[in-house]
């Protein structure tokens, strides 16, 4: 007893009075509290702690259970959540840890017609390199199927994938404007290469790379996210280098903290259209390895991930400590079923597409508020944590992929055409209104309360509603193509209401607003694609040449502002004739943003809509024409990996 020895304090209760050992072992109590806690600050490979804090796996769960986590160890980590459809760019963010479980899932099979096309090859077009058809997949533990035939998967296309003569159009003015966009990718490229090369992205004032911490430790995203923009561009040499990059350099062996939302859309949906465009097997090969590691998100007892996960051997995941009470968020777990079906068709391996469609069921099972689906669910109870909705951030890109999964089923994916267009009514119902001004837009929605706000984010959706218009109940595709067309009128009101042209990141319907941002925070752009993207899909679904001017507009306007010596920037304040750069050059301004411009002044034979659907980060992934598959004897043991 060490206080024996202490002078003046006596053994039999050590002298000191009630009160003063009650402070005394406070003292103590928060001496231990702190060391403890101070071992979640340590890096996973110190030992200490490993061995206080092991990262045991919990047992199995059933969906749908409603048990706590007993091993729930809560603590903060500074985070930072940028560019998500869900989120906002540049936000310190904090995550909560917890350990993780495994859950039952289940196998689904599909079958479809299609037209064979053997007379094309995109990948004889642009990829001189022989091809290794070597099936690494069946070497992947756990995986079952038999073995994916690049030549067979060509051959159930409807069309060759970049056209007669790579999209060009016949027009000399739409042709030139290509060009510039082309030289627009090329400048960005190039600035990449020269300053940050292997970084995620550019800092083009500062001339240097930035890391971030969205990706885990992973590296290249500006890379990876290109690689299918310099391809169909005919950036061949850029290309090859990106290509040369992922095989020697992309190291998916990192042990950090990524978002599995942020690195499904762009690195698992860049390497496998990279795959898909090229037959490249360096893609596939890396993607499956990817892919793997993202699987223990989904252990949780419900099996909706969470929305960080650790990619090291750990696995272990957590809910953004931002996100009310541990939830996870409806854009990231719902904005995985476009990749993770691919997962399955490239390995042979149901479980991409089981985890996929357990998140689909309870999603379907459980109640929605009007036929809402509110942005935050818990993981651990499968419930709504509270109900702000929104087809913008937080909610968005949930909604473009249950549409996207039923046309990248070729139409066969019922489940998903149900959900998209009773979620569409519900938004319709309750979300869409017209402005004083006759603008029409989508609020958001808050327990019942609208909030006359539209994010830029939101403007994906002119071209979401305008493709699934052909789909929809009888007698509504006009009315589904008037609405795309007027919600992407409004977005381009909000770009042409701004000083530079350019549109701010959200803008408002109140106050005597109309599509202006009225809050000095809401003023900058970061060089999202949305407004394009929906450009795009109007050009293609109407052919209006509005669409087209609006786009080149945007060129302008980009080249104006945005365009500095050693790249592109986002840009501050929308509003402000003389700008201030933000110093970022986010990867999805050469993945979305010049790829859907490159489009939009393309002819339609360029990555056809018959045959292709654009991730959420514009990665072109092939429709599935599971009966042409089988047919061509793509598969020996079909079903393990399709939807019925
Ligand atoms: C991109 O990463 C994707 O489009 C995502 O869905 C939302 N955010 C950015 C672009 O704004």
């Amino acid at each position: 007893m060490v206080f024996r020895k202490l002078p003046g304090v006596s053994a039999s209760g050590m002298g000191l009075r009630l009160s003063q050992k009650f402070v005394f072992l406070l003292f103590l109590s928060g001496l231990v509290t702190l060391c403890f806690g101070a071992l979640f600050f340590l890096p996973d490979s110190v030992r200490l702690k490993r061995i206080f804090l092991s990262k045991s796996e919990n047992p199995a769960v059933t969906v749908g259970s409603d048990n706590e986590l007993s091993k729930k160890v809560p603590v903060d980590q500074e985070h930072q959540r940028a560019g998500v459809k869900g989120g906002e760019a540049n936000v310190k963010l904090k995550v909560s840890r917890k350990p993780s479980v495994t859950h039952g899932a289940r196998t689904v099979e599909r079958s479809v017609g299609s037209r064979a096309q053997d007379e094309w090859s995109p990948a004889r077009a642009h990829e001189p390199a022989a091809r290794d058809e070597r099936v690494t997949s069946a070497a992947h533990n756990g995986q079952r199927g038999s073995a994916f035939s690049y030549e067979m998967f060509k051959k159930c296309l409807l069309k060759p994938a970049l056209g007669k003569d790579q999209g060009k159009p016949s027009d000399s003015e739409t042709l030139q404007r290509r060009e510039k966009v082309k030289e627009m990718m090329k400048f960005a490229w190039d600035n990449y290469k020269q300053y940050a090369w292997g970084k995620n992205e550019l800092r083009p004032l500062t001339r240097n790379g930035h890391i971030g911490n969205m990706f885990g430790g992973l590296r290249g995203a500006s890379i990876v996210d290109s690689l299918d923009t310099l391809y169909i561009m005919g950036l061949m040499e850029e290309y090859e280098e990106a290509k040369e990059w992922v095989q020697n350099n992309l190291d998916l062996n990192s042990n950090g903290e990524a978002s599995l939302f942020e690195v499904n859309i762009r690195y698992v949906g860049g390497l496998l259209s990279a795959f898909y465009l090229t037959g490249a097997e360096i893609f596939k090969q890396k993607v499956l390895e990817l892919g793997e590691k993202l699987l223990p998100a989904f252990n949780t007892p419900t099996g909706i991930p969470r929305g960080v996960i650790n990619l090291g051997s750990s696995g272990t995941s957590w809910s953004w400590g931002w996100a009310s009470a541990g939830s996870s968020i409806l854009a990231e777990f719902g904005t995985l079923h476009l990749e993770f079906v691919h997962l399955s068709e490239l390995s042979g391996n149901p479980v991409f597409t089981e985890k996929v469609m357990n998140i689909r069921k309870l999603l379907n099972k459980i109640e929605k508020p009007h036929g809402l689906y509110p942005n935050f669910l818990s993981p651990v109870s499968g419930n709504w944590v509270q109900h702000h909705v929104s087809i913008g951030g937080l909610g968005d890109s949930f909604y473009e992929y249950l549409i996207k999964s039923y046309l990248m089923s070729d139409k066969t994916d019922e489940e998903a055409k149900k959900m998209y267009y009773s979620a569409m009514e519900a938004i319709e119902t309750n979300l869409v209104q017209k402005s004083p001004g006759g603008l029409t837009y989508v609020a958001e929605w808050r327990g019942g309360i609208l909030d006359h706000k539209m994010g830029h984010l939101a403007c994906f959706s002119g071209g979401m509603i305008g493709i699934g218009a052909d789909d929809g109940p009888a007698g509504q595709k006009q009315h589904y193509l008037d609405l795309a067309a007027e919600i992407t009128h409004t977005c381009h009101e909000s770009y042409s209401r701004s000083a530079t042209k350019l549109g701010p990141e959200a803008f408002r319907f109140d106050g005597g607003a109309e599509a202006t941002a009225t809050r000095l925070s809401d003023r900058y752009y970061i060089l999202r694609p949305e407004v394009i993207e929906s450009y795009m899909y109007m050009w293609r679904l109407t052919h209006d040449p509005k669409y087209r001017e609006w786009g080149w507009e945007a060129v302008e306007a980009l080249e104006k502002h945005c365009r500095v010596d050693a790249g592109f920037s986002g840009i501050r304040d929308v509003y402000a004739s003389t700008v201030s750069h933000d110093n970022m050059q986010q990867s999805f301004f050469l993945s979305e943003t010049l790829k859907y411009l490159y489009l939009l002044f393309s002819d339609d034979d360029l990555l056809p809509l018959e045959d292709w659907v654009f991730n959420t980060e514009a990665h072109p992934l092939p429709v599935i024409r599971k009966r042409c598959l089988q047919e061509h004897g793509t598969r020996q043991d079909d079903g393990q990996t399709s939807l019925e």
